[in-house]
């Protein structure tokens, strides 16, 4: 049985040490094996609470398969067959695990591939900063879904949240460092996540960033990171802005 995994295996004292690790390495291949596999999300044909997760292994240049829920039933099928913790979606199988919950899957990804800064302290600032860009994020995303009545009210708050409270912050971000990414010398989830609501906004209002040039440069850098510029290329797995006729059928997959 060849199982000479690693080089490792060869410096082990005895034959003990390197069965235990064949055992292992297999193991870990299996799962390895399991590994290499695409992860592959469960969701509808639609942005939602799973755009984000697209947006971070896009930018990680990690290619990914997709199962649409199309009808309650779908729903009800990943419920029956215990695939969601929380009976809840989004749900990305990826390493062997149903990963459920957007902030724990964007974590995890962002975590397996580089995408978290290079120490604690990058992690912390990275982690304040995306925290901001999800409430502003939910904010944007829920626009579409709402009735016409509560439109305008909930648009005024949106734009002024995102013109008074998070722009202005990342704005100044840059601009005091000067650096090309938000933080540390290398692209993060903070610059995807920061690209992606910057396009969001300027979906319900083109010039939203008037009075933030360096937010400005940021966009069209960060929009031609190589791996991004694929992703925002026509015929990518990027959503396009959720149309009012579609929203009855989202909201009967979850609630009818
Ligand atoms: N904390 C769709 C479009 C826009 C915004 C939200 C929902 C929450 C996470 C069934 N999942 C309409 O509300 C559908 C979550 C996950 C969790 C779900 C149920 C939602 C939507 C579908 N609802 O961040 O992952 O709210 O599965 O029984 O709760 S997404």
């Amino acid at each position: 049985m060849r199982i000479i995994f690693s080089s490792q295996a060869t410096k082990y004292a005895s034959r003990k040490d390197m069965k235990e690790t064949a055992c292992y390495t297999i193991l870990a291949n299996q799962a390895r094996g399991k590994m290499s596999s695409k992860p592959r999300l469960h969701y509808f044909d639609g942005r939602g609470r799973m755009e984000p997760i697209r947006w971070l292994l896009a930018a990680a240049g990690v290619e990914f398969e997709e199962s649409y829920m199309e009808k309650k039933e779908d729903l009800t099928k990943l419920r029956k067959d215990g695939s969601l913790l929380f009976q809840q979606v989004p749900m990305v199988e990826m390493d062997g695990m149903k990963l459920v919950q957007t902030r724990a899957i964007a974590n995890y990804i962002s975590t397996k591939y580089n995408l978290y800064g290079k120490d604690l302290k990058e992690r912390a600032l990275i982690d304040m900063y995306v925290e901001g860009m999800f409430d502003l994020n939910e904010l944007l995303l829920k626009h579409g879904y709402l009735p016409a009545d509560q439109k305008e009210q909930h648009f005024a708050n949106m734009i002024d949240k995102a013109e008074n409270r998070y722009f202005p912050v990342f704005e100044k971000v840059l601009k005091d460092h000067g650096r090309d990414f938000l933080v540390g010398n290398q692209l993060s989830r903070a610059d995807v996540q920061l690209l992606e609501i910057i396009l969001m906004a300027e979906e319900w209002k083109p010039d939203v960033l008037a009075k933030f040039p360096v937010l400005q440069s940021f966009k069209a850098r960060i929009s031609n990171y190589p791996t991004i510029k694929k992703f925002l290329q026509p015929g990518s797995q990027r959503k396009p802005l959720v149309r009012e006729e579609e929203v009855p059928k989202v909201m009967n997959l979850f609630y009818s």
